[in-house]
């Protein structure tokens, strides 16, 4: 009695073991809250580099700038959101961690899948855990390379803040320019003083797009610094620890 009873339970407790293991893995809930969890978590470096790069913009081509430094970026920023989500699921889920976890040479699922540590790249929590290297990596790349995107696509976001900074260093320079003039025809010299006004005045047009496209570039480099150096292995953008306690809170 007593032997048949646990064999039962057993069987119960094995069947029901091989129908979920079937079930379980990063999918649904799973896929959409840690993509939204790495994109929050990357919302402050992010913010801070897109700021220093504001502010580089602002000082090296609009002196004397009236606005919000951020504020040039907002295009470019509202693209990013919108294709963060997108670009980030399928950086993590379609490109990499998906199917069934199943050993090439046995064709059975590896002991630690799909929870909570499990050796091979599939759509599963336990595979998430064990490439966490591979993941944070992963995610701090998706993050840098939608940046890149939108700037080198000539998108139509990146247009509009292109022509929102060359239309505010024009002015800009159209206002010193005037003050210039004034100072140089009160001294009473002439044309000469105005062509070598372009000179100090700087850079035209051509030179702000092009100055504005390196700034913006250097948001991958940027971030790797923010988040404490790829080749550190980015510490400040692991999150490790709390990213791992949420993926293993999915079946
Ligand atoms: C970075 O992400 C882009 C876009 O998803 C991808 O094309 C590229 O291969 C990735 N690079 C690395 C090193 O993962
Ligand atoms: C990374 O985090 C540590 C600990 O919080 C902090 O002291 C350091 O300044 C951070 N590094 C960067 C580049 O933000
Ligand atoms: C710094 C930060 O935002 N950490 C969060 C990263 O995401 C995990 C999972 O959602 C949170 O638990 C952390 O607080």
């Amino acid at each position: 009695m007593k032997f048949s009873t646990s064999s039962l339970f057993h069987v119960i407790e094995v069947a029901f073991l091989a129908s979920t293991s079937l079930v379980l893995a990063c999918e649904g809930d799973c896929i959409v809250g840690i993509t939204n969890a790495f994109i929050g978590n990357y919302t402050a470096p992010k913010e801070s580099v897109l700021e220093k790069i504001a502010e580089r913009i602002v000082s090296e081509l609009i002196p004397n700038n009236k606005e919000n430094a951020i504020s040039y970026l907002k295009p470019v920023i509202e693209e990013y959101n919108k294709r963060a989500y997108d670009y980030m699921e399928n950086a993590i889920f379609k490109s990499c961690f998906h199917g069934k976890c199943l050993d090439p040479d046995t064709g059975l699922e590896p002991a630690g899948c799909p929870d909570p540590d499990c050796p091979l790249i599939c759509g599963t929590p336990g595979s998430l855990i064990h490439f966490y290297n591979r993941l944070q990596d992963i995610a701090f790349n998706s993050t840098a390379s939608l940046f890149n995107d939108i700037i080198v696509s000539d998108s139509a976001a990146y247009r509009q803040v292109e022509q929102r900074v060359v239309k505010a260093a024009s002015s800009n320079r159209r206002r010193r320019f005037l003050r210039f003039k004034r100072y140089d025809l009160a001294r009473q010299s002439g044309l000469g003083r105005e062509r070598n006004f372009q000179d100090i005045a700087g850079r035209g047009e051509k030179e702000i797009r092009q100055d504005l496209k390196i700034y913006l570039q250097q948001f991958r480099t940027l971030l790797s610094d923010a988040c404490g150096g790829i080749g550190n292995g980015i510490p400040n953008c692991s999150w490790k620890r709390p990213m791992g306690e949420y993926i293993l809170s999915f079946p």
